[in-house]
């Protein structure tokens, strides 16, 4: 009867486990729902892919000439998650860093030229964003402007 009882710990205890592993992303997620302002922009992005899925892709380009600015500089989005599809033709390096109206930065795309990249906002609210390029100098030569979030 010992022994049985001690198989089913181990079965329960394994069991946990496995539990426990499934549940590791819906951790991580929940996490980043409460603090969507700050980590979104990282190898998170990758993760919360498949969530991600249910919220809306907006485009934005660089100048493919060149110049210090975007081909827009008004974005308008649904609240809840946001992915924006960046495409830099130019050889000029650039990336799009997104802040919310208290300036606190929500996102931010990877650095590339002559390649598209993807930025992942997660579980954004209504309100006035910015995005820019954190370039030195480019945010101050045009590379901004703003997203609005309905
Ligand atoms: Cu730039």
């Amino acid at each position: 009867m010992k022994k049985l009882a001690a198989l089913l710990t181990l079965a329960l205890a394994s069991f946990a486990l496995v539990a426990c592993g499934g549940d590791d992303d819906n951790d991580t997620t929940a996490t980043q729902t409460s603090e969507a302002t700050n980590g979104a922009a990282t190898g998170e992005a990758t993760t919360g892919g498949g969530q991600a899925a249910g919220g809306e892709t907006i485009s934005l380009e660089a100048d493919p000439d060149g110049q210090l600015a975007y081909t827009t500089d008004t974005l308008s989005a649904k609240a809840g998650n946001v992915t924006i599809a960046f495409d830099n033709p130019a050889s000029i390096t650039h990336d799009v860093a997104v802040n919310d109206s208290a300036d606190d930065e929500v996102g931010k795309s990877d650095l590339i030229a002559q390649d598209s990249t993807t930025l992942v906002l997660e579980n954004l609210r209504p309100g006035n964003y910015t995005f820019y390029c954190t370039v030195p100098g480019h945010k101050e030569a045009g590379m901004e402007g703003t997203l609005t979030v309905k």
